[in-house]
């Protein structure tokens, strides 16, 4: 094209926006090491607590073998064979409406579903590459936009999980703890991968799909060393939308710029798992994630199904340890979801019905969590969960406040207290047959 005045002059103005952008993205970059949260991002974080439970889903072309998300690495499979698997993802039984009603029937607030994993097959509409669900698959569609309307329509947040790891990309280079010989080459460029790829494709994610709830990282503990240009990252999305919460499940200690804690198949400080930190932030909001069954990807010898009441006390501890639930499904290829799931969730969900007032929008209470039970706490109530006591008398330690009443939560019948400075003493009800909670109000008595 020839140079015509103009185009001189479109070029330095070009040239200057350019400019302006770098000098703010340094500056905002460098500014997450001393990372003060904005307004939006800190009432996110209490409507985040507030939420208590979510679902979690792990969805991809690896649901097609029915062996989970890992298959790709387990069987050691390589770069030509799982390119073929795209061409038979096709989930015709796929209904954003169906996902989102199942989850508000089992009383979750919010949805962080796998935007990619470690395969780096992106599940939704990016420019960045043709490695994803439109150009790839006979789908040609994007879950993810009729995801993000849906639950934007039902009143659910959303969240993206989204794989740092990647076994498919060759830039991802040098490659981690999780490599195998899957036929890239012995090269690639690491800033590409994480400046032009990664960051490319969470633009896409923070800006195509309206409001989201967050970005769900997970992955970095493949290359724990390697600088993985966080706080450009966690600028990026903060500048995009102010509000959307960054969970890094790297399990380790929380850095600037993050806003959630999450602990993996592990309530906060327990490391049962033996992967978790066992540090538990006082400042940010935490999460507990875990599987109904034993996957995360839809596994189909998998029938070890988690029970209802199961579940109901995984949510009662985790909201007594001051954290939220996010509970996962492995949906079909098809995008149907197992009737085993949907069932379990529903039953869940009209537990919540009776018991919710004892989890949403409560805080950890001030009874430390013990094997007997946990407490939860919202306003001048306290909620006494008893999860695990045969006796008919629980003591427990001072509480720090004058208590009115107590009753059952249930039936609202009163239960008999006594209260002194070595603590209190309830008498609590019998257990109904098949009852996970037994849940006794107390209500603190005015000027506490
Ligand atoms: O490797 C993944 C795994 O597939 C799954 O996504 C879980 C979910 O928390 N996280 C990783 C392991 O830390």
């Amino acid at each position: 094209m020839p140079s015509t005045p103009q185009s001189a002059l479109a070029r330095s103005a070009l040239a200057i926006v350019l400019a302006a952008i770098a000098v703010s993205a340094v500056h905002s970059a460098l500014a997450q090491a001393d990372y003060q949260p904005s307004p939006e991002n800190l009432e996110a974080r209490r409507e985040f607590q507030d939420m208590k439970f979510g679902m979690f889903i792990h969805w991809g072309v690896y649901s097609i073998l029915g062996d989970g998300e890992w298959v790709f690495h387990n069987r050691k499979l390589t770069l030509d064979e799982y390119n073929r698997l795209p061409a038979f993802f096709d989930p015709e039984k796929f209904d954003a409406k169906v996902w989102v009603a199942l989850a508000k029937a089992a009383g979750m607030k919010y949805i962080t579903i796998t935007s990619r994993h470690h395969d780096g097959f992106a599940m939704f509409d990016s420019k960045v590459s043709d490695w994803n669900i439109v150009q790839r698959t006979p789908y040609k569609k994007d879950p993810l936009k009729m995801l993000a309307d849906e639950c934007h329509r039902q009143g659910i947040k959303l969240f993206f999980y989204y794989s740092q790891l990647d076994w498919h990309n060759p830039d991802y280079y040098p490659r981690g703890a999780t490599n195998w010989d899957n036929g890239r080459p012995d090269h690639g460029d690491w800033n590409t991968y994480l400046d032009t790829y990664m960051d490319g494709q969470l633009r896409e994610l923070l800006t195509n799909y309206g409001p989201i709830g967050g970005i769900w990282f997970d992955g970095m503990w493949d290359k724990p060393d390697a600088d993985w240009h966080l706080p450009k990252t966690y600028a990026l999305i903060h500048q995009l939308q102010p509000a959307a919460l960054i969970i890094p499940n790297h399990h380790q200690t929380p850095r600037p710029g993050e806003d959630v804690q999450t602990f993996e198949h592990d309530l906060p400080g327990e490391n049962t798992a033996g992967f978790n930190t066992k540090y538990v932030s006082t400042k940010l909001p935490l999460e507990s994630s875990d599987t109904l069954n034993d996957s995360w990807g839809f596994n189909i010898g998998d029938s070890n199904y988690k029970s209802v009441a199961d579940v109901e006390r995984r949510l009662v501890r985790a909201a007594g340890n001051n954290s939220n639930l996010l509970l996962n499904i492995g949906p079909y290829p098809n995008g149907e979801i197992d009737p085993q799931f949907a069932t379990r969730l529903q039953a869940v969900g009209e537990w919540l019905s009776k018991y919710g007032d004892s989890i949403y929008g409560t805080r950890g209470g001030p009874v430390p969590p013990g094997d007997w039970g946990v407490t939860t706490q919202k306003d001048n109530q306290i909620y006494v969960h008893v999860l695990n006591w045969g006796a008919p008398l629980l003591a427990l330690p001072p509480i720090g406040s004058k208590v009115a009443g107590a009753h059952s939560l249930l039936d609202g019948a009163s239960v008999e207290f006594t209260q002194n400075a070595d603590g209190l003493i309830l008498k609590v009800p019998p257990a109904k047959k098949e009852e996970a909670d037994r849940v006794i109000v107390l209500t603190l008595a005015k000027g506490n």
